[in-house]
């Protein structure tokens, strides 16, 4: 058995997006199904992992079901230790906890005026005050991580160290 991660669209669900870099970028080899999230079937492509209801969902090589994004990347970091899903350093371990809850919890004026699609482009787009200040958050947060690592551009965290072949312990 191996990881099978249940995803929409990449093109335009961001959690779809994020729960599938989880395991492709840090190389956990896994089996990608896509729901139908807007065909009217994703209710029934979900039920063989109920509870879960939402994507992503993620069933382990053990079998086990494990629907919220969060929740996965937590358990992938513990079952592949080395495949570096947190920073190593203690405090941007805890920082980088930190801004993914706020990103989970927050930006909620961003995301209801600019859902993720990734085909178009808007000439134009007027952002509302409150996104303004969703996007001066991120900034803000941002200059924080980079604060702590040191990385001046790349990833906040810097580059991303793992070992070739991540496997369980
Ligand atoms: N808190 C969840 C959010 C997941 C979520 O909202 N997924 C959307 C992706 S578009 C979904 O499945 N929507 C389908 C629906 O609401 O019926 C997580 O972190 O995984």
């Amino acid at each position: 058995m191996t990881y099978e991660l249940y995803i929409g669209d990449r093109m335009y669900s961001s959690w779809s997006l994020r729960g599938w870099l989880m395991l492709e970028k840090f190389a956990i080899p896994h089996q990608t199904h896509l729901v139908g999230l807007f065909s009217g079937t994703m209710a029934a492509d979900m039920a063989p992992l109920a509870p879960a209801r939402l994507v992503p969902a993620l069933r382990t090589d053990q079998g086990l079901v494990i629907g919220e994004s969060l929740a996965i990347g937590e358990t992938l970091a513990e079952q592949f230790p080395t495949a570096g899903l947190w920073p190593r350093a203690a405090d941007q371990r805890a920082t980088a906890r930190w801004l993914v809850t706020e990103m989970v919890a927050g930006f909620v004026a961003l995301r209801r005026d600019c859902p993720m699609q990734l085909s178009h482009v808007w000439q134009g787009f007027a952002p509302a005050a409150a996104v303004l200040a969703d996007l001066a958050r991120i900034e803000t947060l941002f200059a924080h991580a980079r604060s702590l690592s040191g990385a001046k551009n790349g990833p906040l965290f810097g580059p991303i160290v793992w070992q070739m072949c991540s496997t369980r312990p």
